[in-house]
């Protein structure tokens, strides 16, 4: 089952059928105990209807009210050996293997929802940034009894020459206006998602791929509950929150984001997130 945030409604599409909502709150509507079992009950007493497709394809947005988006970071081999090299001549380095062994995992704030965007919208740069990437990470959406009850796709979009100078400049290298993007869907299954699920990025330009890699999430290295344990550990979240759970994709040294790229994210079972990266 997925749920989409739509300029005129929330629609649910489930067994290739779309319904509307009666509800227009969305904090209320995600942040619900069982919410799979909740959505099937709701679809069985609202007609369904193919055109409310098109409401999503032409009124989309963030599937997000007023939760916050949170990062795990170094979760997968790839990500631990691209920031012990970027960081080397900060003295870095060893950081990012200590806490790819340690028991704590690398928790941090990512987003106000202000600065999110959705599938369809412009992700940024920073103006003060030479190298940029932008990072493919399967994220969780957990209600606020800290049960996770959805999953969506997030870009954590990322200045590596920040980050690499001194790991301390990470939030400014990570949270900027646009820097995270979530979506296209909140997927909910009856069931954790199935951990051979494969995340692909492709990046173009002038309409001509330039990146494609894909991984699948059962590289990462911690399990989805042990990072909502500890973000949970000190933490409320009313609303519930989004987690995204780190990337295993980064491209080659040599390679920044330009203005005008298109970032296309895809997880099996959840959908693709597209986001074109806009004047700085
Ligand atoms: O420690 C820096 C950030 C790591 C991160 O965002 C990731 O691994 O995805
Ligand atoms: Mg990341």
């Amino acid at each position: 089952m997925k749920i989409y945030k739509t300029i005129q409604g929330f629609v649910i599409e489930h067994k290739g059928q779309y319904y509307i909502s009666r509800h227009t709150d969305w904090d209320l509507f995600i942040n619900r105990e069982d919410l799979f079992f909740e959505l099937q009950r709701e679809i069985q007493l609202l007609p369904a209807a193919a055109e409310y497709k098109s409401l999503i394809d032409n009124g989309l947005q963030a599937p997000i009210q007023s939760q916050e988006v949170w990062a795990s970071g170094v979760t997968y081999l790839r990500s631990r050996n691209a920031r012990m090299e970027e960081s080397k001549g900060a003295g870095g380095d060893n950081f990012y293997d200590r806490v790819y062994d340690a028991e704590r995992p690398e928790l941090f704030f990512k987003s106000a929802p202000q600065r999110v965007v959705g599938s369809g919208q412009a992700v940024r740069i920073r103006k003060d940034s030479k190298w940029n990437v932008p990072e493919p990470e399967l994220t969780l959406f957990i209600n606020s009894k800290g049960q996770i009850s959805g999953y969506t796709i997030g870009n954590d979009m990322s200045s590596r020459d920040i980050e690499g100078e001194n790991p301390l400049y990470l939030p400014q290298a990570k949270s900027y206006d646009k820097s995270a993007a979530i979506g296209p869907c909140i997927a909910i299954f009856d069931s954790p998602i199935d951990s051979d699920s494969k995340i692909t990025l492709e990046i173009s330009r002038y309409d001509i791929p330039l990146f494609t890699d894909s991984i699948e999430i059962n590289r990462m290295k911690r399990k989805h509950t042990d990072l909502v344990e500890y973000l949970f550990r000190e933490m409320s979240f009313p609303q519930g929150c989004f987690l995204m759970t780190g990337t295993g994709i980064v491209p080659n040294d040599d390679f920044t984001l330009e203005v005008g790229d298109v970032v296309t994210i895809s997880i099996e079972g959840i959908g693709t997130l597209v986001n074109t990266v806009e004047m700085k």
